[in-house]
C-alpha cells in the first residue's frame, strides 16, 4: 500500500466510525492537510446523513463547500460530537504534534469543542518521543523576535516559517532540535510566553482515539 492509499484506507475506516453515531442535526468539525482532505472526500458519500461541519481553515471549508457539505461558523454551533484530523507526530499516550499545515490554532479550538477527536494518521508520524518534527507556534507578528529567543532558551531552535501568514494574520516559528519529555508541561510554558497564540502540542488535549494506517491495514490507537 502507498502512503496515498494509506490515508484513504484512514479516511474511509474515520468514516465508518462516525456513521451509526450521526444524527440529522448534527455537526463535524473537520481539521487540515492531505489526510484530512481525503477523509472530506469520504465524508461527502454521506453528507445526507448530517447537518455540516466546522473547518478549521479556509483551505478545508473550500473543499467541505465544494462537495456541497454546509459549513457552519463554530460560533453558531453549541455541540460537536467528532472531530478529525490528522497529525504531523504522535506517541503511545495519543499526544500529538499539529500545524506543519499552519491551521494549528484554528485545529485547536474546533478539537477543544469537540466530544471525541479521531486523529487519522498513517504509520510514519509514530514516535517514540515527540519532537523530531518541528514542533509549530503561532506568533504576533510584533513579538516574533521576542518569542524568538524565549523558545531558544528552552534549548530548541526556533526558525521563522518564511512567507507564512496564518488565516488569522499571524506568523508560524517552528521549534527544532527540541526532545520533548514532558508534552503537557511544555504546551503550558509555550503558550504562556507573551505574544505565542498557539503552539502545535495537542497534548492536555490530545486524541481520543487514533485511526493508524499500515501495511496489514488501519489500527486502532486509544
Ligand atoms: C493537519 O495536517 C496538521 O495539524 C498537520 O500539520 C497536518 C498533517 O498533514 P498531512 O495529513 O498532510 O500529513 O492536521
Amino acid at each position: 500500500m502507498t502512503q496515498d492509499e494509506m490515508k484513504q484506507a484512514v479516511a474511509q475506516a474515520a468514516v465508518d466510525h462516525i456513521k451509526g453515531r450521526l444524527k440529522d442535526d448534527s455537526i463535524i468539525g473537520v481539521g487540515t492537510g492531505s489526510t484530512a482532505n481525503c477523509f472530506i472526500d469520504a465524508l461527502a458519500t454521506i453528507k445526507n446523513d448530517f447537518a455540516g461541519a466546522v473547518a478549521s481553515s479556509d483551505a478545508t471549508a473550500e473543499r467541505l463547500r465544494g462537495h456541497g457539505i454546509e459549513v457552519f461558523d463554530l460560533n453558531a454551533v453549541s455541540e460537536m460530537e467528532f472531530y478529525i484530523d490528522g497529525a504531523d507526530e504522535f506517541d503511545r499516550h495519543l499526544n500529538l504534534i499539529k500545524g506543519g499545515g499552519g491551521a494549528l490554532t484554528r485545529e485547536k479550538i474546533v478539537a477543544a469543542v469537540a466530544r471525541e477527536f479521531v486523529c487519522i494518521v498513517d504509520q510514519s508520524k509514530q514516535v517514540d518521543l515527540l519532537g523530531t518534527f518541528p514542533l509549530p507556534v503561532e506568533v504576533i507578528p510584533m513579538a516574533r523576535s521576542h518569542v524568538g529567543r524565549q523558545l531558544a532558551a528552552l534549548g530548541g531552535q526556533p526558525v521563522y516559517r518564511d512567507g507564512v501568514v496564518t488565516d488569522n494574520g499571524n506568523v508560524i516559528l517552528d521549534l527544532h532540535d527540541l526532545d520533548i519529555l514532558d508534552p503537557k508541561a511544555l504546551e503550558v510554558q509555550i503558550n504562556n510566553i507573551v505574544g505565542v497564540v498557539t503552539n502545535g502540542l495537542f497534548a492536555r488535549r490530545g486524541a481520543d482515539i487514533i485511526l493508524m494506517g499500515t501495511q496489514e491495514g488501519v489500527q486502532t490507537i486509544r
